[in-house]
């Protein structure tokens, strides 16, 4: 079984925020659960270097558009290693496989495109010509400033697609999450979709168009086709990834480009014969301290600066227990601090401190004891049961809804402890002892895979403890032998 996870390719015009961590970590989350679900995962990110709106951000920096590129790029991929992506792939668009796979892709849907000439009104920021009736004082809907455009472009018959799309969304029910979210687009496309411009010609940071000079290819239809390149389109030997990955692939994208995931992406890749994606999932934005983040209000939330002062797993965790995925958030200092303070020191730091500790109290040893009571069984079933009840929800990308049900297994072994009171056990029934740390060890097994795809690091410390490969859901279907464990440290120093 294949799976194919993407975050969107980032604009290179300004440094990476905590709103782009949080895409990409959305999509680690996913690429990390089905590898341990033991799928072929293919996972990629990168970086959206072309388009008017770079080109212009080099020339007012005064640097050299490529040179800028480069410098720029590389921030993202350092964002990338700081949030502990388990990407496979970091595609540029100004990689000349790309170039290749972008010329490809266009000859393929060629017979969808026509010339003729454009004029309208273009916003640079949002890179795409805004309708004249939804100008409103110079500025595009999004609140970007437009201006006025006149060129001979090349346009792809987006209009002959509407009930193709239609279609699709209704034989796929699935395709667009959250369902809210589909709504919109089905309402977009059955208000009449207009033909696209895909070509500019006025300026020239951009992939040339086949055999056609002086224009290259609109900066969207060049960002789209980054997922393709990555899977190695258009080399024949790749059409087999090409197809299955495709077939089996999560988009992971912010709402304010579903648009162009949902409508125009899946137009090109019908109009070239090539496979749909499963999925496309549109996520909320975050503001900062309850405000939109900008450079002139100086609240935007560098993820280097705030992994530094709260740790890695510790802002992981936050992103996606805090907010609902799908929905907006605030992002608050008070809150992160409440959520590392409750959830993560008090009942998961604690659940694992008090079982080691207490082993270590005993000598270091259990004698491992599947002969359990009711009360027993109750907490190993709940935990060998954990990823099946967290995999259907994995596979709606309710992140939030799986990170709860592992807390409630945190709940659950923390309440265990305490009814079981097994430092009396200890002076009275040893055998009785070593069954309740049995079944303790299954939970705490448990919710180290729970929690391996959202706090990997934090993940990899419990199954040290515990002697855990946790390479595999797989590997807990097997039982614990006989074993001595270390001495635990505590899982979130309060410097951290
Ligand atoms: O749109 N809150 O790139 P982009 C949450 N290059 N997420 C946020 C966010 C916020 N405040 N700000 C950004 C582009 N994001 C195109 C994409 S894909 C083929 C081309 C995240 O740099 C969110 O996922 O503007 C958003 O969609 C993405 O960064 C856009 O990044």
């Amino acid at each position: 079984m294949k799976l194919c996870v993407t975050t969107p390719i980032y604009y290179i015009n300004g440094d990476p925020h905590i709103g782009h961590a949080y895409a990409s970590i959305a999509a680690d989350i996913l690429a990390r659960f089905g590898r341990l679900d033991g799928l072929d995962v293919h996972f990629s990110t990168g970086t959206d270097e072309h388009g008017v709106k770079v080109a212009r951000s080099a020339e007012s920096a005064g640097i050299d558009v490529v040179e800028f590129s480069n410098t720029m790029s590389q921030k993202f991929r350092d964002m990338s290693d700081k949030i502990n992506m388990s990407y496979d792939d970091f595609v540029r668009t100004t990689e000349k496989r790309h170039e290749t796979a972008c010329q490809a892709l266009w000859r393929m849907i060629e017979k969808d495109i026509y010339v003729s000439n454009y004029s309208g009104w273009y916003s640079a920021r949002d890179e795409e010509y805004v309708n004249e009736s939804d100008v409103v004082d110079g500025r595009a809907p999004s609140g970007a400033p437009v201006e006025w455009m006149e060129e001979e472009s090349y346009f792809f018959k987006l209009s002959d697609y509407q009930d193709k799309l239609l279609d699709w969304y209704e034989k796929n029910p699935d395709f667009i999450l959250p369902a809210s979210r589909r709504n919109e687009v089905i309402s977009f496309v059955k208000s009449g979709l207009k033909d696209l411009s895909i070509s500019r010609s006025r300026f020239s940071w951009g992939i040339p168009i086949p055999e056609l000079n002086g224009h290259v290819m609109y900066v969207w239809i060049d960002a789209l086709t980054n997922y393709i390149t990555s899977l190695g389109f258009p080399d024949p030997a790749s059409a087999n990834k090409v197809s299955e990955m495709m077939k089996n692939c999560v988009h992971i994208v912010g709402k304010e480009i579903l648009r162009f995931h949902a409508v125009y992406w899946p137009a090109f890749l019908m109009s070239a014969g090539l496979p749909l994606p499963k999925r496309i999932y549109a996520h909320g934005w975050w503001t900062s301290e309850k405000q939109k983040m900008s450079k002139s209000v100086g609240n935007v939330v560098d993820p280097h600066e705030i992994i530094d002062t709260y740790g890695l797993d510790q802002v992981r965790y936050f992103l996606f227990r805090e907010v609902k995925f799908g929905e907006d958030g605030d992002f608050s200092r008070a809150a992160i601090e409440k959520r590392v303070s409750f959830d993560l020191a008090n009942d998961l730091g604690n659940l694992v401190q008090r079982v080691l500790a207490l082993i270590q109290k005993i000598g270091g040893h259990v004698v491992v004891n599947y002969d359990f009571s009711d009360v027993e069984r109750k907490l190993f079933e709940n935990s060998r049961s954990l990823i099946d009840r967290i995999r259907p929800l994995m596979e709606r990308q309710e992140l939030h809804a799986s990170l709860g049900i592992v807390w409630e297994l945190i709940a659950e072994s923390n309440k265990f402890v305490n009814d079981m009171r097994p430092w009396e056990l200890a002076k009275s029934d040893v055998n009785k002892l070593h069954k309740v740390l049995t079944a303790l060890c299954e939970s705490i097994r448990a919710i180290g895979f729970g929690l391996a795809p959202f706090m990997p690091d934090t993940s990899r410390k419990i199954f040290d403890f515990i002697n855990v490969d946790g390479k595999l859901f797989s590997e807990m279907k097997t039982n614990f032998v006989d074993q001595d464990f270390r001495e635990p440290f505590t899982l979130f120093p309060k410097d951290n």
